[in-house]
């Protein structure tokens, strides 16, 4: 096992890309800058290994990661309508970065902040946590808020991410990490046939421009049913009026059974024979099968385009600001937030 970091010039600024590699040679490499990571190199069945995560070949476009290509994201991931919420009597008004919407955080989100970062090595892992301070009034959300998100390696090929923030007063957050999943290695091949396997019986309606319409629907007979198995490709062509306004595909929020078994998505790639189980204490997921990229992007290994890569991202629901029944983003002051999420890699 050990632990790398290479100084990386970026305009007048110098990122450092970390390296994390476990005994079996599996590794994780990531950003100081957004907590971004910019490769995941994993098995296939034959133990060949091979990137399985989108990122750019020339990390100056991180600096206008308009997809957010594996970056932490907060303070609140997803859209709050209308870029605006209460808590008690105050209003709080975000910047709107997605039409009349705050999409991820803002445009100065923890995607785009510098992080610092320490390391430590156990006799079974490799891992770094990583510090920042947002301060009162950032990106329009109230308080200052303390971060520390630790991504640890396991000897097991298990990357986990572990999240805590705290804040001095009331506000509202839900973490998460925006990596794109593509379990066929190295961009060979769509996410098209990757099978999902999840345990959630309830996804949320959107609206036109991608906004929760307050109701929770059963997957009963859809094809957002995916307790069984599922190919992501059904999606794309189902005709759902669901799938439709997504850009024919999945970018909705999936609420987990409560089930005392905390394997809630598994992810598989027969091509490869690579398998992700992901665990978590998140109530939900926003699944998003990158419907909304197009070919303009120089990647690591090929160029952009549509359903190249799937975002399992673990969070609570920004609609719960605006409706009853949702699982909520509010943090009481002084509230310590922690939550974990463990990416499984077997072949
Ligand atoms: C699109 O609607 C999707 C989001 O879910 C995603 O996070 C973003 O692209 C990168 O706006």
């Amino acid at each position: 096992m050990n632990i790398t970091s290479l100084p990386i010039k970026i305009e007048e600024k110098t990122w450092l890309e970390y390296t994390l590699t476990n005994d079996s040679g599996m590794s994780v490499s990531f950003l100081n800058f957004g907590g971004i990571i910019t490769k995941m190199m994993v098995p296939d069945k034959n133990n060949q290994f091979e990137n399985v995560v989108i990122g750019f070949r020339d990390y100056d476009n991180y600096l206008n990661n308009k997809n957010y290509f594996g970056a932490l994201i907060g303070r609140v991931a997803g859209r709050i309508e209308g870029a605006q919420f209460s808590l008690g009597e105050k209003t709080y008004t975000l910047p709107a970065n997605d039409g009349d919407n705050s999409l991820h955080g803002g445009p100065g989100g923890l995607h785009a902040r510098t992080w610092e970062v320490e390391t430590i090595e156990t006799p079974t892992s490799v891992g770094a946590v990583l510090y920042h301070t947002s301060l009162d009034g950032d990106q329009g959300y109230p308080g200052t808020v303390k971060y520390k998100v630790s991504y640890t390696l396991t000897n097991a090929n298990d990357f986990e991410i572990s999240y805590e923030a705290i804040s001095d007063q009331d506000t509202v957050l839900t973490l998460t990490n925006h990596s794109y999943f593509n379990l066929s290695g190295d961009l060979k091949d769509t996410i098209l046939n990757h099978e999902v396997t999840m345990n959630a019986s309830q996804f949320v309606e959107l609206d036109h421009a991608l906004i929760p319409t307050g109701n929770i629907l059963p997957v009963t007979d859809t094809v957002f049913d995916f307790r069984n198995g599922r190919k992501i490709l059904d999606g794309t062509l189902s005709g759902d009026p669901q799938n439709q306004l997504a850009l024919d595909g999945y970018d909705h929020f999936f609420i987990f059974d409560q089930t005392k078994d905390d394997d809630q998505i598994t992810l598989k790639d027969a091509s490869s024979g690579r398998q992700l189980t992901v665990t978590t204490d998140q109530p939900g997921v926003v699944m998003y099968t990158s419907n909304n990229l197009d070919d303009s992007l120089q990647l690591n290994e090929a160029r952009s385009k549509k359903y190249l890569g799937v975002c399992l991202e673990t969070q609570s629901s920004p609609a719960s600001v605006t409706h009853d029944g949702f699982p909520s983003i509010h943090l009481a002051a002084h509230e310590v937030y922690r939550k974990k999420t463990t990416f499984s890699f077997e072949s």
